[in-house]
């Protein structure tokens, strides 16, 4: 990229998802360098610009369309740039930062008083920082003292970590870095769709089949992930569980188990041996709908290949049986061998930019800094030291995400969010959005406006991460900095500086330092001797390292960017076989609901949408919400291409229009969950939970579809979903703020008709 004069270009990373793909953020001032085709940031005469940074190794310079346009949502006119506090008329005003952190202070300090502190919730996000993410920890902790925190995390990849820690004793997403991706035999990639969900990692799977590997991909539906598969097994939602163990089966039979290491590095391969054989593939084929010989396929690929991979993202974790079923692939790993082996093993793909980080560091109900468990007396004793605090002082585990948002207005009386969209992301989501809007008091503290600031009493702005510096850990471990290029924007204040202010409202004065390095150094110290040791990470070796892979125990340590290879985490270093048995999902097809429900994401929009809804060039690429279904199936419906359609369960309904494609199951529709209104996916979904790990069903219910009379223009319910993502631009721009927002004042009043019934 040529610099001309007065442009700097700084090195850091996208904000959306956990690839943390490097980008350079090319800024100047109008009068040197800059022109008006550049986005403008909110930040006064500053100009920016996504510029590619080649030398970054994860994704060396490819960026797909949402990192390439994540500036977009810099500007002023589309996010928001004052605090807004609910009114006597109920009505959301820009108010004074001032006044607004008192009302959030005296709002919270109420609750806690007439209710008991674990009235007030606090429910954070896997895309914060791992500064941001400790420190909101840290205050739940330490100024409110309430048990009642948990994170959008919790609805990610809890699944795999719960499933991974019980193997291995140590969960990372992924326990190597991507590159070994590309020089092992074979990959199985179970329920993920990197063509769509992290484009420029894609590489490491094209790369590996050049050079002979196999790539091996489990999906409802023939996405352009599983077009470039090998083999493509296509089964049942929800049967996940089955299949693995239908293929530990094929593997015992046919004599593929490795004796020698299952003896030398596991526990238990009896109980997994006996529980596969209860799983014989005929009766498998019967659960899964995958013929026994694509069966016998995937195994030979997986077995006959010197190194070997079984990677899952959220297909088979989200589930209510998501534990177990992560549990089985491990097993299949080490039954076979290939795991805690150079360019071998299990790990999961997380997905938010700081999945990984987010929950090592306090934001999961039953975690301290450092991936410590909080019923552990040993970790409250170091943790409480760091933070000056008795350890007595310090709350036990709270409730999971869904349990915390579904006691809201009952046991919970307060909530502060800070970095989640549950009225967009939540299940079961009618529900949960009448929970919010039963609330005492809500405080939303966002980029933008969302539609679940859109309930509160009092939403605070957030600075982005172009204009504040801050640590995020990818998918392989890999411990990044975000580097700031721009200023803070005025009228916005950095989150940190935000907890800073309202710990000295509610008598906390020490201990929430402002300074993003500051927190970290904290953060080392209350991670150190932890499962994730991150006290020999530093910013200055951050930056001239390209990241530092956990644990990393001390400063001359070297970070490990493999695990595993010669122990694993357990007390006795061996790994743990899960021994799991086959189960329904909590909800079946019957006649009354005859078709499989799967929900998920498409290239161009990001989870709720709250960000990306507000870029026209991903809005054109992806307008609105649509339902994907077998043109077998449409034939029996009578429905055509476009046509709006209704999809209901036993929680809602949600119209959408009908997108035929033969590359899904004709007993499935799919659904994508970035938009709000009408098309809301998550009006549909179960909240059936794990009971190991609290992850909801997300990806498997029973519906009924129905076409929608033909009222109206096709693509109606479409653009339901995009004038709520279009509310950005027009709507802030204005002096009244989210007052003159698109959707009118009936949303932002607290007017008993409105959705969710009444905030
Ligand atoms: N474009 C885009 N990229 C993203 C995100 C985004 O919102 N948009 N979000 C980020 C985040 S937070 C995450 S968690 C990741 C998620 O990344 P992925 O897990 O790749 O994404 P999903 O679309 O949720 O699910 C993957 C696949 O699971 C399949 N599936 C559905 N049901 C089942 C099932 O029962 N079994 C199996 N085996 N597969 C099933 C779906 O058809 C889908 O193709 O993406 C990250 N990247
Ligand atoms: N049906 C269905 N539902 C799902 C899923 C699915 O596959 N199917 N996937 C689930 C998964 S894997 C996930 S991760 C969740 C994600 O769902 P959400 O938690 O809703 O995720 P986001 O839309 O990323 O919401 C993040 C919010 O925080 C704001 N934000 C971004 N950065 C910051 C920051 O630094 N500070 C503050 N204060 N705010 C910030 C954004 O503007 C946005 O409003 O959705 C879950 N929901
Ligand atoms: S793949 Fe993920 S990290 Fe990379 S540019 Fe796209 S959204 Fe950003
Ligand atoms: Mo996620």
């Amino acid at each position: 990229m040529t610099t001309h004069a007065g442009t700097t270009t700084t090195d850091t990373h996208c904000p959306y998802c956990s690839l943390q793909c490097g980008m350079g953020l090319r800024t100047a001032a109008p009068e040197s360098g800059g022109s008006g085709e550049w986005p403008a940031s909110a930040a006064p005469d500053v100009f920016v610009e996504v510029v590619e940074r080649p030398g970054f190794p994860v994704n060396r310079g490819a960026l797909c369309g949402k990192g390439q346009s994540a500036a977009e949502v810099l500007r002023r006119g589309v996010r928001l740039t004052a605090p807004l506090v609910r009114d006597g008329d109920g009505v959301l005003r820009e108010a004074e930062w001032d006044d607004a952190l008192d009302r959030v202070a005296a709002g919270l300090a109420a609750v806690g008083r007439a209710h008991g502190r674990d009235a007030v919730g606090v429910f954070g996000g896997g895309g914060l920082t791992n500064e941001k993410a400790y420190l909101l920890g840290k205050f739940a902790r330490v100024v409110l003292r309430t048990a009642n925190i948990d994170y959008n995390g919790r609805f990610c990849m809890s699944s795999a970590a719960a499933a991974g820690k019980a193997a291995f004793g140590i969960d990372r997403g992924l326990p190597f870095p991507l590159e070994d991706i590309t020089r092992t035999g074979c990959v199985i990639l179970v329920g993920a769709n990197p063509a769509d969900t992290m484009p420029p990692a894609l590489r490491y799977f094209t790369d590996m089949r050049a050079a002979g590997g196999r790539l091996v991909v489990v999906d409802p539906r023939r996405t352009r992930t599983a077009a470039e598969a090998d083999l493509h097994l296509q089964p049942v939602p929800g049967t996940d569980l089955a299949l693995a163990l239908g293929l530990l089966h094929l593997l015992i039979a046919e004599g593929h188990v490795d004796e020698e290491f299952v003896a030398a590095r596991t526990v238990g391969f009896d109980a997994a041996r006996a529980a596969a054989m209860a799983h014989w593939p005929e009766r498998v084929e019967r659960i899964t709908g995958v013929p026994v010989e694509a069966m016998r396929d995937a195994v030979a690929m997986f077995a006959s290949a010197p190194a070997a991979m079984v990677l899952t993202a959220r297909g088979p974790e989200q589930q209510s049986k998501g534990v177990d079923t992560v549990g089985a692939w491990i097993d299949l790993c080490l039954a076979a061998g290939k795991a805690g082996r150079p360019l071998s093993g299990y790990g999961c793909l997380t997905g938010q930019g700081n999945g990984q980080g987010g929950r090592e560091h306090g934001q999961k109900a039953d975690q301290l800094p450092g991936y410590r468990m909080i019923t552990d007396p040993a970790a409250r004793a170091h943790v409480a030291g760091v933070w000056g605090v008795d350890p007595d002082s310090l709350p036990g585990p709270g409730r999971s995400a869904y349990e915390l948002l579904d006691s809201c207005g009952e046991e919970i009386r307060a909530l502060f969010v800070m970095g989640s969209n549950p009225v967009v992301s939540a299940p079961n989501a009618a529900h949960v959005t009448a929970r919010l809007a039963a609330l005492d008091f809500l405080v939303v503290t966002d980029v933008v406006l969302s539609e679940t600031a859109a309930l509160a009493d009092v939403v605070l702005p957030g600075a982005q991460w172009a204009e504040e510096s801050g640590t995020t850990t990818n998918l392989e471990g890999r411990v990044i900095l975000r580097r700031a290029a721009l200023p803070v924007p005025d009228g916005v204040r950095t989150d940190l500086v935000t907890l800073n202010e309202l710990a000295r409202r509610l008598g906390v004065e020490r201990g929430f330092a402002t300074d993003a390095e500051e927190v970290f150094d904290e953060l080392r110290r209350a991670s150190a001797g932890g499962a994730a040791d991150y006290a020999g990470i530093t910013y200055d070796r951050i930056r001239a390292e390209d990241g530092v892979f956990w644990p990393c125990p001390e400063v001359g340590h070297p970070g490990t960017p493999r695990l595993f290879l010669d122990r694993f985490g357990t007390p006795d270093g061996r790994a743990r076989f899960a021994a799991p048995t086959h189960r329904a999902s909590a909800e079946e097809p019957d006649t009354e609901y005859p078709l499989y429900l799967t929900t998920g994401r498409v290239l161009s929009q990001y989870q709720s949408g709250a960000q990306t809804r507000r870029v026209p060039a991903l809005n054109r690429a992806a307008p609105g919400p649509f339902v994907e279904l077998h043109p077998d199936l449409a034939e029996r419906m009578g429905v055509g291409e476009g046509d709006p359609v209704s999809v209901t369960s036993r929680r809602g309904r949600a119209v959408a229009p009908a997108r035929l494609s033969r590359e899904i199951r004709p007993d499935t529709v799919f659904m994508p969950f970035h938009w709000a209104g009408e098309g809301r996916a998550n009006t549909v979904t179960n909240a059936a939970l794990d009971p190991v790990s609290g992850m909801p069903e997300f990806k498997v219910c029973a519906v009924r579809l129905d076409p929608v009379g033909k009222v109206g223009k096709v693509g109606e319910a479409g653009s339901t979903g995009s004038a709520a993502g279009g509310r950005g631009g027009a709507a802030l721009s204005g002096s009244a703020g989210a007052s003159s927002d698109g959707l009118g004042e009936a949303v932002l009043a607290r007017a008993s008709g409105a959705p969710g019934g009444g905030r």
